[in-house]
């Protein structure tokens, strides 16, 4: 059986490419909510309702589980859908505040993602358990997304909007920074550049993949493999198939077929 990856849109192609990287007989279905994007400035009870529903629909697709890959939906809506179905589900929050508690030597760790997430404090939350010591700041950094999404991956108006956010963390003396939304990985080298060597930037769509591993392990579902002829993903939208297909045709290394 396939697992379910979902997301408000395009982002969560990042979270897939990292399964597909890292667990290579794995299939996935993943599903798009394109025409409800974005998640970032929603209320909680709207963005519940529609993970739900999209939940209801990977669940037609016989998936052995899910992977919630919108950091909004992780911070949002995974721990009521967890009590509410009952195969093994996922979200890209708490495998990423792991790492970053555990890399940060300062204890001082940024948090950029959409104001959502920023704002649901789950990062610090689940960073506390780990030490409670460790101070997180977070910024809310809407504008990063459309850049992204219009390929300015590169641009230096980009470099100029991530300063812009970045600084005041910079400033603050983080030496871990959390890329905590879909799209921030897409931004890596420019992030990089922007925040300098001395600080680690934490990829939660990344740590998840590894995470995956361990919990189909843990419930002996991982592996089942696929035939060789038969394309093992699969590419659901709500809206803007072909404005889709484009952006993810440049994200992942082959054509996506709808
Ligand atoms: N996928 C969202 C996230 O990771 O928070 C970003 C896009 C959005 O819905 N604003």
């Amino acid at each position: 059986a396939p697992i379910g990856v979902f997301d408000s849109g395009v982002g969560g192609l990042t979270v897939a490419r990292e399964i597909m990287r890292n667990l290579p007989s794995e299939r996935i279905v993943y599903f798009g909510d394109t025409a409800r994007v974005p998640y970032g400035s929603k209320s909680k009870e709207i963005v519940l309702k529609y993970s739900r529903q999209i939940v209801r629909f990977l669940q037609t697709q016989n998936v052995k589980a899910i992977v919630v890959a919108c950091n909004t939906a992780s911070a949002m809506a995974l721990e009521t859908i967890r009590e509410e179905i009952d195969i093994p589900i996922i979200g890209v929050v708490k495998p990423g505040a792991k790492v970053a508690a555990q890399t940060t030597r300062n204890k001082k760790i940024g948090l950029i993602g959409t104001r959502g997430t920023v704002k649901s404090e789950l990062y610090p939350a689940i960073i506390h358990e780990y030490d409670p010591q460790i101070q997180v700041i977070g910024q809310a950094c809407p504008l990063l997304v459309p850049l992204v999404e219009e390929g300015w991956l590169k641009d230096e108006v980009t470099v100029e909007v991530a300063k812009r956010y970045l600084n005041p963390l910079l400033e603050q003396g983080v030496d871990t920074l959390i890329l905590g939304c879909t799209h921030y990985p897409l931004l890596r080298s420019l992030m990089r550049q922007v925040a300098g060597d001395g600080v680690t930037l934490v990829n939660p769509a990344y740590e998840t993949a590894q995470a995956l591993r361990e919990l189909l392990k843990e419930h002996g579902i991982e592996n089942d493999g696929h035939e060789e002829e038969e394309f093992p993903y699969r590419f659901y939208v709500s809206d803007a198939e072909e404005r889709f297909q484009e952006f993810a045709g440049s994200i992942l290394p082959y054509d996506v077929r709808m």
